[in-house]
């Protein structure tokens, strides 16, 4: 099967081509280094920085593989265009999207950037798949924040709903608290347009924070890291949580503590996307999974890494600061999340042994980490 894989150079994009280039699938990696540009005029960097795309894919090549590359921008549509039709994807997985909530509350600029590559790109997507004339499955990685926090059940995608005695199935409602999410939620409504226009293929895949390593032995022994980010504009809040303990520093925890989020294994979510390969809808169609495991607060995240990290003998300290977003902290929380597990998903659970793993390799690179960018400064109001 041919797969292309927008944003192949990120912290979710690398892994799944190590993934799949391993499992034998013809894969085209395409990044146009963004996330890396915008990372160094922000000054942050991630844990461990590891090569660019053309040594990473000829390291994979002699290992037998069979991938390519190309760093073309795909909010050009000409180029994006010119590729598909040239590779002839079976399915392309977007992750070319740029994935920080912080980012896009920075201003005006940075809320521009976020919306015009993150739906110039999917649109480009969109109206490349279409010229191809071929069935090709778009795979979406969206957000479990496009729901937000309503006081109802979050469903898988869809919702039924009854009124004045008549009844009709919707989009479940969405009402993000971020303009990062919120590109999300009208790249959801494009595809969704879109499918019902051109009979796409597509599956959305509501992720929520993700975290941790892919452990793989060729990563490990060719120094082809994962971005491990744990700064305040790109590191998401567990991976952050275990530098803060690693390099004893207090664990922020924002405003009360008591926001519910669903949280997946980096591990997980690799599953999944092969999952969401093998089960495409019918052409027309869009599939919506909601891709996380468990349910925490972020009081009881903080906790169970104190717990953890106890075994080792890390004291951790947990601190509440000012909450630096506007975000409900007291709310009722309850996601199902049953497809992906109806489709073999056998769930990671955050266990005292992930945890430490997570934090063994965080120590290996403890000498890289810079305690200056950890702290939030980005407010949202
Ligand atoms: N938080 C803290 N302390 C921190 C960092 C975060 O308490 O030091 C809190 C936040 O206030 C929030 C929760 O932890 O309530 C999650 O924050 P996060 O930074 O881990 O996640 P978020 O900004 O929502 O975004 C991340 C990814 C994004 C993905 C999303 C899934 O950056 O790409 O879409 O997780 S979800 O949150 O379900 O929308």
């Amino acid at each position: 099967m041919k797969i292309m894989i927008l944003g192949a150079d990120g912290y979710l994009g690398w892994p799944t081509a190590v993934d799949l280039a391993f499992k034998g699938y013809n894969l085209m990696l395409v990044d146009n280094y963004l996330k890396r540009k915008l990372m160094s005029k922000y000054k942050k960097k991630p844990l461990v920085s590891s090569p660019k795309l053309n040594k990473k894919v000829s390291l994979l090549n002699k290992r037998k593989c069979n991938v390519d590359y190309s760093n073309i921008d795909c909010t050009k549509f000409i180029n994006l265009n010119k590729l598909v039709a040239s590779f002839k994807p079976d399915a392309v997985i977007h992750y070319a999207e740029l994935p920080s909530a912080p980012y896009s509350m920075i201003g005006y600029d940075e809320s521009w950037t976020t919306l015009q590559n993150n739906l110039q790109t999917t649109l480009n997507l969109i109206w490349s798949i279409k010229n191809l004339k071929k069935s090709c499955h778009i795979i979406k990685l969206g957000t479990m924040g496009e729901y937000g926090t309503p006081n109802i059940d979050i469903e898988e995608g869809w919702i039924n709903i009854k009124h004045n005695g008549r009844k009709d199935k919707f989009m479940y409602p969405r009402q993000a608290s971020s303009l990062y999410h919120t590109s999300k939620i009208m790249d959801t409504d494009l595809l969704w347009f879109y499918v019902r226009m051109f009979q796409m293929q597509v599956t959305d895949l509501m992720q929520g924070p993700v975290y941790g390593i892919l452990e793989n032995e060729f990563m490990e022994i060719n120094n082809l890291h994962n971005t491990y980010s744990y700064d305040e504009i790109f590191g998401t809040v567990l991976n952050r949580f275990i530098v803060q303990a690693t390099t004893k520093q207090p664990l922020t925890v924002y405003g009360s503590g008591n926001q519910i989020r669903g949280y997946i294994n980096i591990k997980d979510c690799l599953k999944c996307i092969e999952l969401a390969i093998k089960n495409p809808p019918d052409n027309g169609d869009m599939n919506i999974y909601n891709q996380f495991t468990e349910q925490f607060s972020v009081n009881q995240l903080a906790y169970k890494i104190k717990k953890a990290l106890k075994k080792i003998d890390i004291d951790v300290v947990i601190t509440k600061i000012n909450n630096p977003r506007k975000e409900k902290e007291k709310h009722y929380y309850n996601a199902k999340n049953n497809s992906l597990m109806k489709l073999g998903l056998k769930p990671t659970l955050l266990t005292n042994d992930e945890i430490i793993k997570i934090a063994q390799y965080v120590l290996k690179y403890k000498k890289n980490i810079d305690k200056s960018i950890i702290n939030p400064k980005t407010k949202w109001v």
